[in-house]
């Protein structure tokens, strides 16, 4: 039996394919190669810089679906299917909207692919594919399993070795995906697991891709402790009131953290209460002073992620909130309009509200484009908030916001390597702003899939 295995694109350009140049290896599909019998021959194909070969003879094909690359999954696997071939979808958009995700394919799984990931192969294998399987959640991650990473030779990604220790987060953001995804459940990899897997391969310099690796501290202390000896460099993403605990803070800098990807959201009181952000709820008093003092005495470099377009914001706090990322020279910064996501609690306020655009499923609509607004905010137009968050992605990244962020001394001007991170990876951002921005979802226009119908 042979797999393909297949991490779609968002869309394109107008005239041109997109190419993701900070492309990084999609895990998930590295994870099903490993859950996959020895038995099955497994290829993969990454849609963000490779042509699809349609016509290669395969058994099964696996589509991981987000919500912005559900309109290109739904088209590779309709090429797959009208040549007979059989496809799976899963992932995180395949549970937050299954019903939608089902009728695009044979077969949903709809969670996590652990538990039941052998089960279909061998279904599939007995011509006994069903149309969907509901793995127990939570499930815990991973267990016993190392990521296959061979499928990602070869295919020019990051330098960089993407793995996870935890799944998951225990808050409730109301824009927040994941935790719609896990209920907000958060669960950890045995440790030892985590260190056999940083030992199985070569790289230095890890990304664990967790939701936020510091939710559950005890464990993460343990994680840190393992870590030290391995003299690894490591980033991740973690909630900001890990600063209230020294000695994790001390664990975490001494087992090679260097930095961190933290959801500031927003600088106003009034919007972090809000979007339900209890893991940046403040009394009074300059937002955040006293957290940002304390990452630079840690010496960690920040991915500031701010999203825009809540109730509070106007163009003016917007505009405030960019000027407060260049001011405080975070390393990176990410200004995400509010989205949202099919079957998050925002998600349901925008739909009692009346306020979403695109007949709801701007995810499928023809007209949508990548960062543009998909909501009516309360205080400026959609067109204003596309334009605004456009702005402060352009200017956080232009060359003198770039030079003058540069010039943090316990930060990005730490060490030598310090230094070169943030050299190499700002130019590279700053084209991914405006390649990405207005992008077209999938490839085909709506007038191609009526003719392929
Ligand atoms: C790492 C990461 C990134 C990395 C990219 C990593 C890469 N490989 O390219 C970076 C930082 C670049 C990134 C960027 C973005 N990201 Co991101 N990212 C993540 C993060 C934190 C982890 C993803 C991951 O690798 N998980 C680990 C794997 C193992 O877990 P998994 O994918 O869930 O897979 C399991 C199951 O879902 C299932 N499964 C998955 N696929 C399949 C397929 C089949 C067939 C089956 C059966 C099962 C199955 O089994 C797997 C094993 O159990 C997630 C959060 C999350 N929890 O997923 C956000 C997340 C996916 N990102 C998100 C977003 C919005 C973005 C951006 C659009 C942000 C922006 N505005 O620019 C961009 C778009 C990137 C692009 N393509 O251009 C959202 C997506 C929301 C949604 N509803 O789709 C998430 C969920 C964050 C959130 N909290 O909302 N991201
Ligand atoms: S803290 Fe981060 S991962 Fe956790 S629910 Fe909020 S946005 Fe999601």
């Amino acid at each position: 039996m042979k797999l393909t295995l297949i991490k779609p694109n968002i869309g394109r350009r107008e005239h041109s394919l997109y190419v993701d140049e900070a492309r990084m290896e999609p895990l998930q599909l590295g994870i099903l190669a490993a859950l996959t019998p020895e038995d099955v021959e497994v290829v993969m194909y990454d849609d963000r810089m490779e042509q699809i070969p349609y016509d290669e003879p395969t058994d099964l094909v696996a589509i991981t679906v987000e919500t912005f690359t559900a309109r290109r999954a739904y088209e590779i696997s309709e090429e797959f299917r009208r040549r007979g071939v059989k496809t799976v979808m899963g992932g995180m958009h395949a549970m937050l909207i299954p019903e939608e995700v089902s009728e695009h394919c044979d077969c949903v799984i709809v969670g996590d692919a652990e538990p039941v990931w052998a089960e279909m192969i061998e279904d599939h294998r007995k011509g006994q594919l069903k149309k969907r399987y509901d793995p127990v959640q939570p499930c815990c991650p991973q267990i016993n399993v190392i990521t296959r990473r061979d499928i990602f030779e070869g295919k020019g990604y990051l330098p960089i070795t993407l793995l996870q220790f935890s799944r998951g987060c225990s808050h409730k953001c109301s824009f927040c995906a994941s935790s719609v995804y896990f209920k907000a459940n958060h669960y950890c990899r045995p440790v030892e697991d985590v260190i056999k897997e940083i030992k199985s391969q070569k790289r230095k310099l890890l990304f664990f891709v967790d939701d936020n690796i510091v939710c559950n501290r005890k464990k993460a202390k343990e994680l840190f402790r393992a870590l030290i000896p391995l003299k690894i460099h490591w980033v991740s993403q973690g909630s900001i009131d890990m600063l209230a605990d020294s000695e994790l803070m001390e664990l975490m800098v001494k087992s090679g953290c260097l930095g961190l990807v933290i959801g500031f959201e927003s600088i106003s009181p009034e919007c972090i209460s809000e979007m339900n952000k209890g893991t940046n709820k403040k009394g009074s008093g300059d937002m955040y002073k006293s957290e940002i003092q304390q990452l630079r005495k840690w010496g960690l470099q920040t991915w500031a992620a701010f999203t825009v377009g809540h109730d509070g914001d106007t163009l003016e706090s917007i505009k405030a909130t960019c000027d407060f990322a260049i001011r405080n020279k975070f390393t990176f910064a990410a200004f995400n309009i509010l989205m949202p996501y099919p079957n998050t609690p925002l998600y349901e306020k925008m739909e009692r509200e009346g306020r979403l655009l695109y007949d709801g499923k701007w995810w499928l609509h023809e007209d949508y484009r990548f960062n543009y607004a998909s909501i009516v905010p309360k205080n400026m137009t959609p067109d204003e908030l596309t334009e605004i968050s456009f702005n402060c992605r352009s200017r956080f990244n232009s060359p003198s916001s770039i030079f003058k962020r540069a010039l943090e001394p316990r930060t990005n001007m730490r060490t030598p390597y310090r230094f070169a991170t943030y050299l190499i990876y700002n130019p590279l951002f700053r084209k991914e702003v405006f390649k990405k921005q207005g992008m077209r979802f999938g490839l085909k226009s709506e007038n191609e899939e009526k003719n392929d119908a």
